[in-house]
């Protein structure tokens, strides 16, 4: 060992989020060469094999010379036929137990993985493009540097599948513009994170941010500026089809929201016919919220939703369309209804599944529609009833996954009406009781959630995300039997000194002694 120099693990190998089975094997480490082989027989596992190359500097190639260690990258048979990214069905729900083999078989699952790292090479099987990403992801933590500077892979054997098959990242676009270019690294980072779903919150009062052919005056006179008058923007269809691809390549999938019928200001000031007046309003700067609405009675708003569901499905590779629906203060329940009803139809007849906001739960759902909880000062009697009914239900719980709350009183960023959310209140809750009595089957996923109203810079976004991204990560990833505050504290520790290195800007809560 002493041309290669000795490992400056503390810890051991530190995995966010935990997997199902680390087992760290008794043999020496593997030592990486320059130009190491990563062989990938499988044309689908290219793109894979290309992002591993670059990791640790070595070479795809279709087969290897005998004798000669290699990373091999392996796709197995698989249950389901969709693309990865584009395909969350949810095939678990069952716990942990039952899906780690006795043995050291693949787990179960479209996005599990198996690692065996050995002094010889390193063998990589998935069943999905997806699976051999996270399979990379979880490498790339395990690298590590010697003291000569060689790279090396501790000898271990991983089994690994996520908990929950929706374990997504909202981001408020419209209070102010974040650029693709923004966007990609908000993306590389939710791959770094094992998480598969990047739900954009495109449109508000303030500004609407995606051009659709059917309204062009939306973006016209609605994306110029953000909150307080920053600086604002738009996506084009071209922008939009870019950063689709660009989160499908690392397994994500794309779920776009146009929020009505309330926080519709942007379109009420691109389009007079949307309001009784017959004027459009005046563009609004401001961060209240709940004052807007779409009118169910006017001729224009049904064609609207129409179009615009329309349009944004057509845009869409992936399986869900979001409706918005939350905050519609003072319309009646009824004309409350008709419009969620209309947004939904219109979501279905394009082909798309739809996701709305918990108030949806007051309305007739169609079964399978996914309510996404958030307010916790509401009844939750609501969503445990449409959950039983036949709704499934994605959580986003305000004061654990609201990523613009404030870390703790007077912090600089941030809103603080759901509460300060400090590292561990990220981390320490339990999806399967937050709603009781929720049938477990009822029960999607979960996703962290980033309001931009204070947020104006790529630095703002990720000082609110890091670390908290990483403990939301590991609830929606990791078994519930494997998760543990003081565990992850110390695993978490090693990611500073990663993002340090990848130039970005994280809060370093008190909370965790980082290894800078
Ligand atoms: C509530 S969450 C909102 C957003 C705000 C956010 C700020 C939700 C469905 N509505 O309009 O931006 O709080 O934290």
């Amino acid at each position: 060992m002493s041309l290669v120099g000795s490992v400056r693990h503390v810890t051991g190998p530190a995995v966010v989020p935990r997997p199902l089975r680390l087992q760290q094997l008794p043999d020496e480490p593997f030592v990486l060469l320059p130009g190491i082989a990563v062989v990938a027989p499988d044309a689908a596992a290219r793109h894979a094999a290309q992002r591993l190359a670059a990791l640790v500097g070595g070479s795809v190639q279709a087969a290897a010379a005998p004798d000669t260690p290699v990373l091999r990258l392996r796709l197995l048979g698989r249950d389901g036929d969709d693309l990865a990214g584009d395909d969350l069905a949810d095939d678990d729900g069952q716990p942990a137990a039952e899906r780690l083999p006795t043995g050291d078989e693949l787990p179960v699952g479209d996005e599990a993985y198996r690692l065996r790292v050995r002094p010889d090479g390193v063998e990589v099987d998935a069943r999905t493009p997806a699976g051999l990403g996270h399979a990379i992801t979880t490498l790339a933590q395990l690298l590590t540097r010697t003291t000569a500077g060689a790279q090396v892979l501790p000898a271990v054997l991983v089994l690994d599948a996520p908990r929950f098959a929706w374990r997504g990242l909202s981001i408020d676009v419209a209070r102010h513009f974040v650029r693709v270019g923004d966007l990609e690294v908000v993306v590389d980072l939710m791959a770094d994170h094992k998480l598969n779903v990047l739900h954009l919150h495109l449109t508000d009062d303030q500004a609407w941010r995606i051009d659709l052919p059917s309204r062009p005056e939306l973006v016209r006179r609605s994306s110029g500026a953000s909150v307080g008058g920053d600086p604002g923007g738009h996506y084009t269809a071209e922008d939009y089809a870019r950063l689709v691809a660009y989160a499908v390549a690392r397994g994500i999938a794309v779920v776009p929201e146009l929020d009505v019928p309330g926080h519709v200001n942007a379109a009420l000031h691109a389009y007079g016919d949307l309001s009784p007046s017959g004027r459009p309003t005046d563009e609004y700067l401001g961060i209240e919220v709940g004052f807007s609405r779409l009118t169910a009675a006017l001729p224009a708003t049904g064609a609207f939703l129409h179009d615009v569901f329309g349009d944004i499905a057509a845009m869409t590779p992936g399986p869900y369309v979001h409706i918005g629906g939350d905050e519609v203060q003072g319309m009646a329940p009824d004309e409350y209804a008709t419009l969620v009803g209309t947004a939904a139809a219109a979501v279905r007849a394009a082909g798309k599944q739809v996701v709305g906001w918990q108030e949806i739960a007051t309305t007739p759902l169609e079964p399978g529609t996914v309510v996404q909880y958030w307010d916790v000062h509401a009844d939750p009697a609501p969503f445990v009833a449409a959950g039983a009914a036949g709704a499934r239900l994605l959580l986003s719980p305000g004061d654990r996954t609201y990523l613009d709350m404030k870390y703790h009183p007077g912090y600089p960023l941030g809103l603080e009406w759901a509460g300060h959310v400090e590292l561990r209140d990220s981390y320490d809750w339990e999806p399967a009781t937050l709603l009781p009595g929720l049938p477990a089957e009822a029960l999607l996923g979960v996703e962290a959630a980033v309001w931009t109203e204070t947020l104006r810079t790529l630095d703002d976004l990720t000082t609110m995300l890091l670390p908290r991204l990483a403990a939301v990560a590991e609830v929606a990833w990791s078994a519930a039997d494997r998760r543990d505050w003081e565990d992850f504290r110390t695993r978490v520790a090693a990611l500073g000194a990663r993002w340090d290195a990848a130039g970005l800007s994280w809060y370093p809560s008190p909370q965790v002694d980082w290894q800078r």
